[in-house]
């Protein structure tokens, strides 16, 4: 009954992130005591603004996955995708299959409580974020609670137990709740002071890339800023910056799968809108109109982040002052798009770079039994955070060296962990069809299962106190500035 009542919430309330963070903003107003109609101004601001930002993550993923799954399907048939959708996919499939779905409520509900139970204790545990990107919440208790029960449980055939049930349920709520706070100050920096941190699937990449950017480039070279003349002067420019740069790139990948990959017919040979008609377009404007698309959703998304964050920041003092002292919501990390427009672009391409060189080395040189597809939400906006995180302290350098790495960490570490996780039985095997892929999971997740199959159900235990110690190591650095301006400078 609780675990419904809490699914509920989950899905209609939290994992509205628009309806979910105009309530928080208009609570802050309130506790600001602003008028009530400055309130419902900013819950409008924080709705809509936000509501923009998804019209435009969802047509860079409606108009840019097909052609990242065009690719790797031409070349590569029977693989497995790293996208959090595909391994959503996985989990729920195989977690029914074991008639243990429900178990991920538990996971969800336990996490969550806990979260905020380090949050209420803050002047112990020094957790000072609150996770409430609900979609990422969901889709981390299915993948992990099918990692570990795979590896751990999996031998029995019988539903998931309620030891890792409670287990999976306490540790996932550590890593949200000491991760989003580890990255409160890098955030900070990248958002000039926004009073939020990322509640998402890179939080412990993004932190290495920031804490490494400075030893690869030089800050003050940013991807947002060229002080090259004459024709890379046009580059200063956002939005023919991404135009042309992904025309390039993202038009060769178009011409070598060739035109006839992107006709769509449906049935009576009627052409589906978005995709290439010879009647309607040349091959060329086709290409170029789909890549300049890449610039329009940027445009979209940095429109609707600069609509709420200004929003969510004013306000969210009402909350970190009156009702949460120090505390700060952790949100998706497009949020952070907003502030390096070109950001996204350089982790985009230089991600890509490196999966694809993982991809044939795992294909022609180790001869893999696993073969990765690259996915497209994984390559944008894992690749493209942790450049902007990079290209803080390390500017351009930094945004191409640590994508690039990061690109070849993705598909070996995903790779790996999936090689323990397919199954045997015939019956199950077609049911994996890919892992989340993201930097925190192809690296602390991936590690986690595999050492869990070696060792059992101590790993996730264990790790709970060990990532516990985190919050108590940032706060010796800046114990004056640490529940204050957040900065640790
Ligand atoms: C994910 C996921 C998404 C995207 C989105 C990025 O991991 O599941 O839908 O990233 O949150 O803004």
């Amino acid at each position: 009954m609780v675990v419904e009542i809490f699914k509920e919430f989950v899905s209609k309330f939290l994992g509205q992130a628009p309806l979910m963070l105009g309530f928080v903003v208009f609570i802050g107003y309130l506790l600001l005591k602003k008028e009530w109609y400055v309130a419902l101004s900013g819950f409008i601001k924080t709705y809509v603004g936000f509501k923009i930002l998804q019209v435009g993550t969802s047509g860079l993923v409606s108009t840019f996955r097909p052609i990242i799954e065009k690719l790797s399907a031409t070349y590569n048939l029977s693989a497995k995708v790293i996208d959090p959708y595909f391994g959503q996919t996985s989990g729920e499939k195989m977690l029914e299959a074991m008639n243990s779905l429900t178990n991920v409520g538990y996971v969800m509900l336990i996490a969550f409580a806990w979260n905020i139970l380090l949050v209420i204790f803050r002047k112990q545990t020094k957790i000072r974020t609150l996770f409430i990107t609900g979609h990422i919440m969901y889709q981390q208790s299915v993948v992990l609670l099918w990692a570990l029960y795979w590896v751990i449980e999996g031998a029995t055939g019988q539903p998931v137990s309620m030891t890792l049930t409670i287990v999976t349920g306490f540790l996932l709520g550590t890593y949200w709740s000491v991760m989003s706070n580890l990255i409160i100050e890098p955030t900070q920096e990248v958002t000039n002071g926004g009073g939020f941190t990322i509640g998402h699937q890179q939080m412990m990449g993004a932190w290495i890339a920031y804490r490494l950017g400075k030893y690869v480039g030089n800050k003050k070279h940013s991807v947002d800023h060229t002080e090259a003349p004459g024709f890379f002067s046009i580059f200063n420019d956002n939005v023919v910056a991404n135009a042309l740069i992904m025309t390039v790139f993202v038009g060769i990948i178009m011409l070598i799968l060739g035109k006839n990959s992107f006709i769509e017919i449906k049935e009576g040979a009627e052409i589906i809108q978005k995709g290439y008609s010879p009647s309607k377009y040349w091959f060329g404007t086709y290409i170029w109109e789909t890549t300049a698309y890449f610039a329009v959703y940027i445009t979209i998304v940095l429109t609707g982040v600069r609509m709420f964050v200004a929003e969510l920041t004013t306000s969210f003092q009402g909350i970190s002052d009156k009702l949460l002292k120090g505390s700060v919501p952790a949100v998706d990390c497009a949020v952070t798009f907003g502030f390096s427009p070109q950001g996204p672009t350089y982790g985009f391409i230089f991600g890509f770079i490196g999966q694809l060189l993982a991809i044939l080395t795992l294909a022609f040189v180790i001869k893999a039994e696993v073969l990765i597809i690259a996915g497209f939400i994984c390559l944008f906006f894992d690749n493209g955070t942790l450049a902007i995180f990079a290209n803080k302290s390390g500017g351009r350098r930094a945004a191409m060296i640590i994508p690039f790495v990061s690109g070849i960490i993705q598909v070996f570490g995903s790779a790996f962990v999936l090689s323990y996780l397919i199954p045997s039985n015939e019956e199950l095997k077609g049911l994996v069809i890919g892992w989340m892929g993201m930097f925190d999971w192809a690296t602390l997740w991936a590690g986690t299962t595999i050492l869990s199959k070696w060792v059992g159900i101590v790993i996730p235990i264990v790790l709970i106190p060990v990532m516990l110690v985190i919050p108590q190591l940032q706060y010796k650095r800046h114990k004056e500035t640490y529940f204050t301006t957040m900065r640790d400078e």
